[in-house]
């Protein structure tokens, strides 16, 4: 017999990440982040990456859609949709402004007082990201990022302290968002992003990004003891991008192809849950004569610092298939993903698969065996407002429906422990990835444009209705 719906404490809700909504970039002593300093690209384009702020240049992140001054209102929509959590994220410069202090910004404690209160006040559990997208930009220039070890007590400091400070108001916890964004290692966004990692032309960029990962795992690894020491009631979670990598076609070379790929691009979640690295990664590093700085007291913390739950995000997937000459199974993923003719695919080229929302569950609880919680799944689309004030995105609803779908069906069928939902950009906001703030996600239009133009007003959406109705019934109205 199959389970009858989904738990009854499933968490509905939605999420976001502090530097693609808050904006007020400098207020209450906020310091530059890595955010901050990033321009608009276009569907085809990352955006770029200049030194320092520059006059001339827009910045989407500086005022984004002003949610630090907003908040209030835009938590009170997402209360009338019945949300039972929202998760976002502390921006660390706000907390730590250069990101090397000793004491923390205590103006920037209070927004976050604040801000959780306003959710309590609905009954809506906080959900947090510690590191999402958002380190200060002077531990970049000064230090290097996370090429540098000393980045690990940075972040062990700003953890400990919010983890102090909101002790008896968040208990769900994430460190690293997407920390796995940076086996993309050949472009300079993932690296830049996950950890403020700014190539030169001589750096062996993999090589570095091992040995940055291995510092946020050590750095997670310890903040997730500490949290627990602060209060045994944590859960504390890792977050991967869940993208799988499907083979071409079953030629054995694709499917092997496709499994090297998939180790190199989800070990992290290995070393998240089990506490050490797998041989596969250990071997890949001895062949490419790698040098990387692992102590033993550091595989001593990755041992003691297992997180309790697997959050992930979940967009699309992709496809690979082995090429004649790569007998050792390299894998860059910059060239080597390739597309799915059986999908569809969204206008930023992201290919739209509900069915591998439900292959990414079961995998994961195959290799993991630990509770997962979806915190990001979502269709970032162009959207147009109606002269009413409406928006008719039925192509979202679609796209969640399926998804949604998908996600009972792991429950139900399957036995996947999943702890709640939260759709992405539940309230339109900046993209990651393009900096645009027309590639839309939310249930809440809000009204800005890639240029910066706008009144700022929020809207409801089509989709906004569908959700509460979703959220009411449990997820059996669809
Ligand atoms: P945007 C790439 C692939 C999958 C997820 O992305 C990604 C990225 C980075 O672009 O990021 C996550 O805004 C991330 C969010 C981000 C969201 O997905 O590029 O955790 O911060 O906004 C959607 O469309």
């Amino acid at each position: 017999m199959k389970n009858k719906g989904l738990p009854k404490d499933f968490l509905w809700g939605g999420a976001v990440a502090a530097h693609q909504l808050e904006g007020a970039w400098q207020v209450g002593g906020k310091g530059i982040s890595v955010a901050d300093v990033m321009t608009v690209g276009s569907p085809k384009s990352y955006r770029k990456i200049t030194e320092g702020v520059i006059d001339g240049e827009y910045y989407p992140n500086h005022d984004a859609i002003d949610f630090y001054h907003h908040y209030k209102d835009d938590i009170k929509l997402f209360a009338e949709m019945g949300f039972k959590c929202f998760r976002t994220s502390i921006a660390w410069t706000r907390i730590f402004p250069k990101g090397d202090e000793l004491a923390p910004n205590e103006e920037g404690l209070k927004f976050y007082d604040d801000l959780f209160d306003e959710c309590l006040k609905y009954n809506i559990e906080p959900v947090v990201t510690l590191s999402h997208f958002e380190l200060p930009y002077y531990l970049v220039t000064e230090y290097g990022g996370f090429r540098n070890r000393k980045l690990i007590d940075f972040f062990v400091r700003f953890a400990e302290v919010c983890f102090d400070r909101y002790k008896n108001k968040v208990k769900y916890w994430m460190t690293f968002n997407e920390i796995n964004n940076q086996a993309n290692f050949n472009e300079d966004f993932a690296p830049f992003t996950n950890s403020g990692i700014f190539y030169k032309q001589s750096d062996d960029r993999e090589q570095i990004m091992y040995q940055a990962a291995h510092y946020e795992l050590v750095a997670s690894a310890k903040a997730v003891q500490i949290g627990h020491a602060i209060n045994p009631d944590f859960e504390i979670g890792c977050m991967l991008a869940m993208i799988p990598i499907y083979p071409e076609t079953c030629k054995p070379g694709d499917i092997l192809m496709a499994q090297k790929a998939m180790e190199r691009k989800y070990f992290f979640g290995d070393v998240h849950v089990h506490g050490q690295y797998p041989n596969h990664i250990k071997n890949y590093w001895q062949r490419k004569d790698f040098k990387l700085d692992i102590t033993n007291q550091d595989l001593e913390i990755l041992k003691n610092g297992t997180v309790d739950y697997i959050g992930f995000s979940y967009y699309m997937s992709n496809a690979i298939r082995k090429k004649e000459d790569n007998e050792s199974y390299e894998y860059n993923e910059k060239t080597d993903l390739i597309g799915n003719q059986y999908v569809k695919k969204s206008d930023w080229g992201w290919q739209i698969d509900p069915e591998g929302l439900r292959y990414t569950l079961n995998w994961l609880t195959d290799m993991y065996r630990l509770p997962l919680f979806i915190v990001e799944n979502g269709f970032g689309a162009y959207d147009k407002l109606e002269a009413d004030g409406s928006v008719h995105d039925s192509y979202r609803i679609d796209y969640l429906r399926e998804h949604i779908k998908q996600m009972k069906l792991a429950v139900e069928e399957d036995g996947v422990d999943l702890m709640g939902y939260t759709p992405w950009g539940c309230i339109d906001l900046v993209s990651a990835g393009t900096g645009e703030m027309e590639k839309r996600y939310g249930f809440i239009y809000v009204d800005k444009d890639n240029k910066g133009n706008g009144s700022l007003k929020r809207s409801r959406k089509a989709s906004f209705a569908w959700f509460k109705k979703v959220i009411e019934s449990n997820g059996e109205v669809l």
